[in-house]
């Protein structure tokens, strides 16, 4: 687990006092409320980002590929277009409801002032900017930093369409190097940044076309560790899985989290009733490896996506897949699972030890979250490993 993870947040311990206080002093169904509501609130947390910068600078592409779609699917936001629209429009993330990715008109293309575009987007709506610029920076968009930092939220700066200045420089020098055009491209954005006023800008070269590549998952990485416990993780599962870094970054999250669920299987474990603690354990497991499996984009649309970005047969990455889950996520497949494991007679005798009044709820309630914590464990390596394997494929990277 990372060490700069800590999961356990005010909101948490808060729920978990509540919870502890309704088991002790009021009904078991109080007590049951109130991990559900708690449960709501942590999948209802939104995350809304806006991407703002000069018409033609790849906003929307940016955008698109952001949601893990392309540029003519049903959803996408229209690319290449002039636009027009004088107001932010949102963009739903489609497997992720809680995001939205908020397309603002560029700065120097309308109307809008530094001074009042802040209030004219409505910035207070938004976690985080990210500042596109396919060019040099302009000072209007350092003004608009500036605006964004007075008003305390962050932002960052994308240098984006990297692989056009890559190929541009391959085919005009004849001894071509990546790593040197590409410090000269941040170079030159950081001086133009720094003529604007802006002290220490930190600059992010992207290509849409080519995400994994260049600084995406030095992006990913910033923007969560600034955000939020509460937001990260949701910023993390809707990300799209394109490279291995993300995809190990997507892994410690999930396992920060794994306690979350154990802990409300061992809050239900308490109860006496037959079954209910083994029914609302499968429960929670199915939903959680579900979550999984999307997180890590192994669910059709991804791995055609995936395909689709790096030209590799989607036929090809389906065929590395070892887990079971990947063909299916059941109550009957994790109950398989269940029994092939030790998590099986732990539930056994949990459901056992739940009948005895007293001492029996306070074993059954260890044994529970123990169980569950070991089979999210278990599952969540499994597709990570999955993922990582399908990833080092598409990306041709070498054991
Ligand atoms: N080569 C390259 N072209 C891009 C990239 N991102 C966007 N474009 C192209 O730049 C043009 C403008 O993109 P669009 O997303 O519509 O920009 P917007 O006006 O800021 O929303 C379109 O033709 C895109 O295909 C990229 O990463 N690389
Ligand atoms: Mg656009």
């Amino acid at each position: 687990m990372a060490d700069d993870y800590c999961e356990i947040s005010e909101d948490d311990i808060k729920a978990a006092r509540q919870i502890e206080e309704a088991l002790e002093n009021e009904s078991l169904t109080s007590a049951a409320g109130k991990i559900q509501e708690y449960l709501k609130k942590i999948s209802d947390v939104q995350l809304n980002i806006a991407i703002t910068g000069e018409s033609g600078s790849g906003k929307s592409t940016f955008i698109n590929v952001l949601r893990g779609l392309g540029d003519e699917e049903e959803f996408s936001a229209p690319t290449g277009v002039v636009e027009t629209t004088q107001k932010a429009t949102p963009y739903q993330h489609p497997k992720h409801q809680n995001v939205k990715l908020w397309d603002l008109p560029g700065i120097g293309t309308t109307n809008f002032k530094p001074e009042t575009y802040l209030q004219q987007v409505g910035f207070d709506c938004y976690d985080f900017f990210i500042i596109v610029s396919s060019d040099r920076f302009r000072v209007n968009d350092v003004n608009l930093a500036k605006k964004i930092q007075e008003m305390k939220k962050s932002f960052y700066f994308v240098r984006s369409k990297i692989d056009s200045n890559i190929d541009a420089e391959k085919k005009r020098k004849k001894n071509f190097n990546q790593d040197e055009t590409l410090q000269n491209i941040r170079q030159n954005c950081v001086e133009g940044l720094r003529d604007h006023g802006q002290g220490f800008p930190q600059v992010f070269l992207i290509s849409s076309f080519e995400l994994p590549l260049y600084d995406f998952p030095n992006l990913v990485e910033t923007m969560e560790k600034e955000l939020p416990d509460h937001k990260r993780r949701v910023l993390l599962l809707s990300i799209p899985n394109m490279s291995l870094k993300i995809n190990q970054r997507k892994k410690e999250n999930l396992q920060a989290n794994i306690w979350r669920s154990a802990f409300v299987s061992a809050c239900v474990a308490v109860i006496p009733i037959p079954g209910l603690s083994f029914s609302v354990d499968i429960t929670i497991l199915i939903r959680e490896i579900r979550m999984y499996y999307q997180a890590f984009g192994l669910d059709n649309e991804s791995l055609k996506s995936l395909a689709d970005r790096t030209n590799v047969p989607v036929e090809e990455l389906k065929a590395i897949l070892k887990s079971p889950l990947n063909k299916e996520i059941s109550q009957d497949m994790v109950i398989k699972m269940l029994t092939k494991t030790t998590g099986a007679t732990l539930m056994l005798v949990e459901y056992l030890l739940s009948t005895i009044p007293v001492f029996g709820s306070t074993a059954a309630c260890g044994i529970s979250y123990g169980t569950t914590y070991y089979m999210l464990n278990n599952c969540l390596n499994e597709l990570a490993e999955d993922a990582q394997n399908v990833l080092m494929k598409a990306l041709k990277v070498d054991e």
